[in-house]
């Protein structure tokens, strides 16, 4: 048994006028609470330092880079990392990053126990649009504010398991999920701002919403037999809902833990690495099963072609 108590660490709305420092206070109380019910690693969400930016049209790259950390940890979220060292709880986290050469990425790292930054995962496939649409309800602007990804998706050793991580639209592709199956991945990361209405689709209800994003964690979950812990950051920022519905998956695509509200909380579950054996030595050895020679679409071409 390689038993690993996982905290998923959904936070709450944070508003424009919210500061750094007032949401690692935040986030350092989610630790407290992780700390008393034996948590080993906890997860917050996508961009959990700031509000979800991308939704304001911004033209001022100043303005656009005051949403952005040059630097990890610095001097806001360093108290996070001692409170992480000091209970021995590895964290992982997501928020913008501006590197030293000018690229914008929207990022997630990864901790041991020890508070040393061992994984980094920058957001691949980003949603939305890199001009005002003036026929949406409102914007959602993460391809004009963030460049691709350039790491690919890599899987990490930390705490005896192999830890990979991805970022809210990721969790849509079962590519993503792919990637790091290949590499043995036993435990997926992924944050999420998913807003609870379509600003393409105003009817759209919260429970389809929901359930798509339950089915494409579970689904990532089983295919590649591995635990999958999507966090969400939720409720009311300056008016714009975000959805809930952070979940605990196990290898065998079933929901374990899941939140209840849209503020602050913390969900928990022991997850046993070793539950994943199973489906990676049967139906999901991949090394046995898979037939390359007929997936070479899948990276030869992005959108459809029909046939001739
Ligand atoms: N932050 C996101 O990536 N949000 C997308 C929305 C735009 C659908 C998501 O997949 O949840």
């Amino acid at each position: 048994m390689r038993e690993i108590v996982i905290g998923a660490a959904q936070m709450g709305p944070i508003q424009k006028a919210d500061t750094r420092e007032a949401v690692v206070a935040r986030m350092i109380a989610l630790l407290d609470q992780a700390a008393e019910k034996g948590c080993d690693l906890v997860v917050f969400p996508e961009l959990t330092l700031t509000t979800f930016f991308p939704r304001w049209w911004m033209e001022d790259q100043a303005e656009v880079d005051s949403w952005f950390e040059t630097e990890m940890p610095n001097a806001a979220t360093q108290p996070l990392f001692d409170k992480a060292k000091g209970y021995g709880i590895a964290i992982s986290f997501g928020y913008a990053e501006k590197t030293p050469d000018g690229h914008h990425y929207n990022t997630s790292i990864l901790t041991d126990r020890e508070g040393n930054i061992v994984g980094k995962y920058r957001k691949v496939h980003l949603p939305g649009h890199s001009e005002y649409d003036t026929e949406r309800a409102f914007q959602h602007l993460e391809k004009r504010y963030f460049e691709p990804g350039d790491l690919g998706f890599p899987v990490w050793k930390n705490m005896d398991a192999w830890m990979g991580m991805a970022i809210c639209n990721d969790r849509r592709w079962p590519e993503t999920y792919r990637v790091m199956g290949l590499q043995g991945v036993e435990l997926v990361m992924l944050g999420y701002n998913t807003p609870s209405v379509n600003s393409q689709m105003s009817d759209e209800g919260l429970e389809k919403r929901i359930y798509h994003s339950d089915l494409s964690m579970t689904a990532g979950a089983y295919q590649n037999a591995c635990w999958v812990v999507g966090v969400a950051k939720a409720g009311d920022e300056d008016g714009h809902p975000l959805m809930a519905g952070s979940i605990i998956a196990d290898p065998n695509g079933f929901v374990v833990a899941r939140a209840e509200t849209d503020g602050d909380e913390l969900i928990t579950h022991a997850c046993d690495m070793d539950l994943c054996n199973f489906g990676k030595e049967t139906i999901f050895d991949f090394k046995r099963h898979r037939r390359v020679e007929h997936y070479g679409r899948i990276t030869a071409q992005t959108g459809v072609e029909y046939p001739e």
